[in-house]
């Protein structure tokens, strides 16, 4: 099974990985279908991210620009506008931020102001990306996406999905060696709903422990998807016992970190997970000695 790296190198941060991590999410846009979107509201932004840090956030996740399936683009001004006065507060609060921009221009200007990782979900594709990053010490997340977010759920086609994607991230892994970057800065993820059906959402959860590329890290990110209202049937608002199972699914395929809207319920979640789990172990090794 998956065997990941000892620990990933994010800013000033770094982490021991002998345990899922909990990504929090902060979404700065106006236009979330969650519902939770801040867009300009700066003070309710930061109390967003003051309460997903209090629930047990291990890092938070800022998004400033829709990539809801069928979302137009945002301007670079906006998206800055959008980050920067809540990057400036919550640099002092000693916490893990993540931004996820696919923007060089808005990863040069969030690093500049204390981000510690950037998450793209074009994994470094726009020109001068990789070099925005590589003059830095961030964490990365390389997802994989098919298509653009204004036209990836309208007919994705794989042969083989999970081939496909593992050789779109291991092209993206050689790409950062490429460009300088160290490999404990890399955190893999396979994108669930990014040019994705049903179907190849399944596939890609259900064969996860393949994506471990080179040991590095997995991120998996299904929160409130619709992959999940296929599922249950449910609305968006009724999908945390849907996000609930499948975190705990991925905990167990070795997953690394847990991007999530409700972070005190996962984190609940993954206690319950982890103290069977280090009973399973404490057991394993019992017999062996035995
Ligand atoms: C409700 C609200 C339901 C939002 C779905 C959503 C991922 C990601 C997103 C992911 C990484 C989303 C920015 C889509 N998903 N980054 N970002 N991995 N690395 N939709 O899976 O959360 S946005």
């Amino acid at each position: 099974m998956s065997n990941t790296m000892p620990f990933l190198a994010c800013g000033r941060f770094r982490f021991s990985l002998n345990r899922p991590l909990i990504m929090g999410i902060v979404n700065l846009t106006p236009d979330s279908f969650s519902g939770d979107g801040l867009g300009r509201d700066t003070a309710a932004a930061i109390a967003h991210a003051r309460a997903q840090w209090e629930a047990g956030a291990d890092m938070l996740d800022l998004g400033a620009e829709s990539t809801r399936p069928g979302s137009e683009p945002t301007s670079l001004q906006e998206e800055l506008d959008r980050l920067l006065p809540v990057l400036e507060v919550l640099r002092d609060w000693e916490v893990p931020v993540s931004i996820d921009t696919y923007k060089p221009e808005v990863m040069r200007a969030a690093l500049a102001a204390g981000a510690d990782m950037i998450n793209d979900i074009n994994a470094l594709r726009a020109p001068g990306a990789l070099e925005a990053v590589a003059a830095s010490n961030c964490g990365i997340c390389l997802m994989h996406m098919q298509g653009e977010p204004r036209n990836m759920q309208q007919n994705p086609v794989y042969a083989d999905v999970v081939g496909e994607v593992g050789a779109f991230i291991a092209e993206r892994i050689h790409a950062c060696r490429q460009a300088g970057i160290a490999d404990e800065r890399l955190v893999l993820d396979p994108g669930f709903g990014f040019g994705k059906n049903l179907d190849h959402n399944l596939e890609l959860f259900a064969r996860l422990p393949e994506l471990f590329i080179d040991h590095l890290p997995l991120l998996v990110g299904v929160c409130r998807k619709r992959m999940l209202g296929e599922i249950t049937g449910r609305p968006v608002d009724e999908r945390q016992a849907a996000t609930l199972a499948s975190t705990v699914i991925a905990a167990e395929k070795g997953a690394t970190i847990i991007r999530v809207h409700d972070v005190a319920m996962t984190k609940d979640a993954l206690a319950v997970w982890s103290a069977i789990k280090q009973t399973e172990t404490q057991t394993k090794k019992a017999e062996q000695t035995a």
